[in-house]
Formats: C-alpha cells, structure tokens, sequence
C-alpha cells in the first residue's frame, strides 16, 4: 500500500488499552481517508443512539493519503463523532502540525472510544503510545496548554487541545491548534471533554509510503507553483476569507442582528480594508503557502487571528461595528476553545429573545461588554451563559423564540443570510452536519448566475459542489482554499493521488466515493434519530417568513414551495426517496448494502 499507511491506532480510554491495527483495503479504496474513514468507523462501531458524551461515543481523527506529504495544503485532518450539538453525524477540518505528525507516526487515524476516570493526554511518538497524567493542564486555556505540552515535549510536534468550553461540555466547543486553528464545530471539543482528554501530542519521524517519490516532489512543486502564479494569489494573501465580507455587504448576504438583515450599516468599519490598515502579519496551516489567517493586535493589544465567518458572526450579526473588540472575542474563543460561529449565534439570539422581552436581562445589539460577559458564562456554564451553552435550538425551546433561531438540524447557522439565496438555503438545508458552509458554498456562484432562481440547475450545481467540498477535499483533508479562493485547478488532484498512491483514477473516483459518505451519513443521521422527514432539511423560518427590510433586496424572502420543490430535485438526483431516505437501489449502488437491514428497522425503504 502506498499514499495510505495502512494503520489505525486504536485508544480504549476505559479500560486503558491501546491497539494499533491495519486495516483492510477495501476501507481506503472505497473511502479514502478523513470523513470517509470517520463515518464507515463511528457506522460501524458506535452502538446506535448513544448519548454523544458517554464513553460509548468514538472520537475520530483522520487523515487522507495525501496529508502531511509536502504538497498544496496538506496540512490538515478531520475530526468526528456523534454531535452532542445535533444528535447526528459531526465532524471539523482543523490545520494542524498534528496532522502531518500523525502520517508520520505511521497512521492514517487514531480512533479513541471510553473514556478516563481522571484528565489525560495522549502522546504518541512513532509506535510509543502513552496515555499520560493531565491533572496540571485540566482547567487551562488552549494557548497555555499547547505552550506547557511544547515545553514538556520539545517543539517539534504538533497538539491539538480542548480548553474550559470543552471541559465544560458546551455543546459547540471545538479542537483547538497552533493557538488559532479550530475544529469540529458540532461539539468535537465536548466529545473530547466528556473522554476526559485534554490533548494529543504527537511526533512522527518516518517516511509516508509512496508509489512514485520523485514524481510526487516533481508535482508538489509545479504545484505549489502554479498557485502562486494565480492572478488571485496576492490578494488572497492580503485579505485571504476576510475578502468575503465586503462581497457579503455588496451582495446584502452579511449576516446582521441575528440573520435579520443581509447589510451592516459598519461593515467598512470590519472588512478586509479596514483589517489591512490594521494587520500585523499572517498565520496558517502546516504545508500551505497560500496562508490566510490575518493577524490584528485586539482591543487590548493581544495578537488575535481574524477569519470572515468569525468577524460575521461575532461583529455584525451582533451589531458590533469595531474590529479590534469582535477580534478579542475571537481570541477568547479560540483560547477557550469554542466555536466563533455558533458562540456569536447563540450571543445575537440572546440579544434578540431580550428585545422581545422573552428574557429579563437588557442585553443590546452590539454591546461588547456584554457579548463578552456573555461568551466566558457560556464557556464556564454560568446563569443565562449555562442555558445558550446547550446551542440556540435548545436555548429556544427553553425561553421561546423558535422562529428567529437560527440553525439546521441543530447546527447554528454559518456567514451567510439566505433570505434571497436560495440555493445557498438549499446547502445548508442539506449539509450532512447541519448548517455549515463547508459542504457547498454554492452562493458566489447563485449571485453570478440566477440568483432569486429555484431551478434545478441550481440543484445539480449543490451536488457537484457536496461532491467536490464535502467529499473529494474532506476525503483527502486537504484545503479547499487553493482551489475555490485562488483557482487551483482540480485536475491536479488525481495527479497527485497517483503519486503518492500508484492508483490511476480521475476525479469521477472521488465523486462516487463521496456519493457513498453523502449517503452513508444519511443512513447514520436516520439511526440515530430513528426516524426522518423532509423538514429536517429546512432552513430556518425566518428566510421564509420575515422579509430584509434593509438594501438593495428590502422584500425579499425565501418562498417555501419553490424551496420544496428543489428540496425533491435534490432527493430524486441523490437517489433518496420523497422524505430523503436513501432507496435500496442507492445503498446498493454505493456498495452500502450493509446498512439496509439496520434502515428496515426505523423507516418504510423504497
Ligand atoms: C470551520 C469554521 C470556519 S469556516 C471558521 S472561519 W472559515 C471559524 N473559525 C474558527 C476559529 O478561527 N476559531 C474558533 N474558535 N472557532 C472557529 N469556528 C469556525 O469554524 C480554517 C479554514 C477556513 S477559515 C475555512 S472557511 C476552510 N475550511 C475548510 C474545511 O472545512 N475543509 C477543508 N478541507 N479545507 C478547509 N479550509 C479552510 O480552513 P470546522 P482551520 Mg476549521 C480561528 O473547522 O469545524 O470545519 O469549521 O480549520 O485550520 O482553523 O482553518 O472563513
Ligand atoms: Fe490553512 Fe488557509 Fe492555507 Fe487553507 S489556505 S491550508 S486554511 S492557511
């Protein structure tokens, strides 16, 4: 086998035990790392319905066959489990030295199931595997535990850490790495905190097998060439996701006062010109040089990294127009270790359910003080903070104010209103985590084309992007940027591939493979809710019903038919039946005929 390792490394945290196994191959041929291995291992594995933060939840880290060999962005690894957010499948793409230490340990994943009795660390150093005491790290924040591990360990390694969100349980607490890399939105964190583990440190010092070593560096090179070469590439490198947020206001999709409007009136005050004028340097993932995380001294002269979705969620859809102050909340999510999304969500839903009077407390739009009170009683489960800790679905079932919380299947929503985008609508409705970006950016494209369209054109372009984002890059693990953000040719992929792995394919290889985790996913999701309908598929309410009163777009809202419609192009070209329940034609096809008789048990197969 080359490209793949061959190896998974296997942590029981109960009983203490720790097995490294190779693995059939039918397993990489089939579903070739990362989300692919992480939903046939947690299908497989994970007895069905368990609550996501027992010891019977697995917590998976995987890579692909490309991460950690020097090559375009192949610096990163998928972490997964059951979501404690949602209930159903969760996973996070993180940038991490970890994951290039991982290949080079000689694994393709570490699979941990049970959980310690007392706050441990992983270590894993080539096949010395150890589970170590974490008395003295339990309880501190992300930067500080990465700093203590790199002192005790020596600096080349890579970790990936929890802080107090996670040791919390707060149900979007993520994985942290390199002080500003985050992972796992729908609660991977947590999992981690409910294991009692606070971290992995892991060194690798050996070669990755390769089918073809010198035509891999030949390519890596022309490679990392080629992207520098792109028109777009200085720019990106100036702004990198912070370029979004002009484009967000221009196009009135910037998320502002919870989802209410597409335009801020103090965008300028928080887009990429104003981080510029600002920026202090530049911050990235291991292997990459199109690096793009943009670094700003905060409001009280901290170094914070700045991404569009955090400055989004935690600036105008709170109505805080001041960069440095959104940048200090980043900076405490990141170092406490909870998403920036769902955090800044949960925030602007509070602040709405208090001008609605359905909460006491006066919180107002854009008050930095209080959005900061508010993140660090989340992260520590204090009073109100305790209630939003569980995300905004639970919080609105609890003090009401269902149709203004914003989330799908439980997933709070990413930087994008849909309320006149609704193939974007259509994305997150879909996206096998909940509503999450990462699957099918699809409204860049929906803008340029027939924006305010319900065509099924829209739905097959969804498709093609869920097989490229969702499947191809989050099989591999590479980063997406370098190819949607600086044009990156795809082809070179299935180059690569051969490379490393010696397997002649072309891109319809990784397209097939990421049908069967589309709908693999599906089958877990139907598991383990044991039951399905189409409206786990919605967006939420407020697109439909509540029109933008702001912009050039004042009026327009999703119209709920029309949505309904796509919604059973997007079921009929997957291959699901009418409530989106994958027929037994399609699990055949996907060679997923092992999850037939489990589906039988919980709905009507067609
Ligand atoms: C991703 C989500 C995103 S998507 C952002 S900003 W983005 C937020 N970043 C957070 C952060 O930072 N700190 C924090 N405490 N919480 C955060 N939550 C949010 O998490 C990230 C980049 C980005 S920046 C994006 S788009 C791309 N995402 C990729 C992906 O999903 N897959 C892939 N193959 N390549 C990708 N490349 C890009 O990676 P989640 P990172 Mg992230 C500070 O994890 O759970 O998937 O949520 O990993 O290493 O930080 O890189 O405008
Ligand atoms: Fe990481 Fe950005 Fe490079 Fe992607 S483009 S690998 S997110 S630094």
């Amino acid at each position: 086998m080359f490209g793949w390792n061959g190896r998974l490394l296997r942590v029981d945290l109960s009983r203490k035990k720790i097995v490294i196994q190779k693995y059939d191959d039918r397993l990489a041929g089939e579903y070739i790392g990362g989300r692919g291995f992480a939903i046939k291992i947690l299908w497989d594995e994970m007895p069905a319905c368990v609550d996501p933060l027992s010891p019977q939840n697995i917590l998976i880290f995987a890579a692909g066959p490309l991460t950690g060999i020097p090559g375009p962005s192949t610096g990163k690894l998928v972490v997964a489990a059951k979501s404690p957010l949602t209930g159903g499948y969760g996973d996070g793409n993180v940038g991490s030295l970890a994951a290039v230490h991982l290949r080079k340990a000689g694994y393709d994943a570490v699979v941990i199931s049970g959980s310690s009795d007392k706050p441990v660390y992983l270590y894993i150093e080539n096949e010395k595997i150890e589970i170590l005491n974490a008395d003295d790290l339990w309880g501190l924040d992300t930067f500080m535990t990465e700093r203590k591990l790199r002192e005790r360990h020596g600096g080349n390694l890579g970790v990936l850490c929890i802080g107090p969100a996670g040791e919390n349980l707060v149900k979007f607490a993520t994985v942290i790495s390199q002080e500003g890399r985050s992972g796992g939105r729908p609660g991977m964190g947590a999992v981690m905190g409910s294991k009692k583990l606070k971290a992995l440190v892991i060194k690798g010092s050996k070669d990755i097998p390769l089918a073809d070593p010198e035509e891999y560096r030949r390519l890596a090179a022309d490679a990392y060439r080629a992207i520098k070469g792109k028109p777009g590439y200085e720019f990106w490198r100036r702004q990198g996701t912070m370029a979004a947020l002009q484009w967000a206001q221009e196009s009135s999709v910037l998320p502002a006062y919870n989802f209410r409007e597409g335009v801020f009136e103090l965008a300028s005050n928080i887009d990429g010109y104003a981080m510029e004028k600002v920026k202090i340097g530049q911050r990235g993932c291991p292997l990459c040089n199109a690096i793009c995380g943009n670094l700003i001294n905060d409001i009280e002269g901290e170094i914070a990294e700045l991404d569009y979705e955090n400055v989004a969620l935690l600036g105008s859809n709170i109505g805080l127009g001041d960069l440095k102050k959104v940048a200090k909340l980043n900076r405490l999510a990141d170092m406490y270790g909870v998403d920036t999304i769902s955090v800044g969500s949960v925030i602007a839903f509070a602040m709405e359910a208090s001008e609605k009077g359905l909460i006491k407390e006066k919180i107002e739009w854009g008050d930095f003080n209080v959005a900061e009170r508010l993140l660090k009683d989340i992260v520590y489960r204090r009073e109100l903070g305790d209630l939003l800790a569980e995300g905004v679905k639970i919080a609105s079932y609890k003090l009401g104010g269902e149709k203004f919380a914003m989330h799908v299947k439980g997933l709070e929503v990413t930087g994008y209103d849909c309320h006149a985008a609704p193939g974007m609508a259509l994305a997150y409705g879909t996206s096998p985590i909940g509503a999450h970006h990462k699957d099918a950016w699809i409204i860049s494209w929906e803008i340029k084309t027939e924006r305010l369209g319900y065509t099924k054109d829209k739905v097959y372009k969804l498709i093609e992007f869920q097989r490229i984002r969702g499947g191809m890059f989050e099989m591999l693990t590479s980063c997406r940027l370098p190819w949607i953000e600086v044009g990156f040719e795809l082809e070179w992929y299935p180059k690569l591939f051969k490379a490393a792995t010696g397997l002649s394919v072309t891109l319809d290889y990784f397209f097939e493979a990421a049908d069967r985790v589309y709908s693999l996913i599906r089958a877990f999701w139907i598991r383990e809710k044991r039951k399905w309908n189409r409206g786990m598929d919605y967006p939420p309410k407020r697109w439909f019903t509540e029109p933008l009163t702001k912009g050039p777009l004042a009026g327009a809202k999703l119209d709920i038919e029309k949505y309904d419609n796509m919604l059973s192009w997007y079921y009929e070209a997957r291959g699901w039946d009418a409530k989106g329940v994958p027929t037994r034609e399609t699990l055949t096809r996907l060679k997923l005929n092992f999850a037939i008789p489990v589906l039988e048990k919980y709905v009507n197969l067609h």
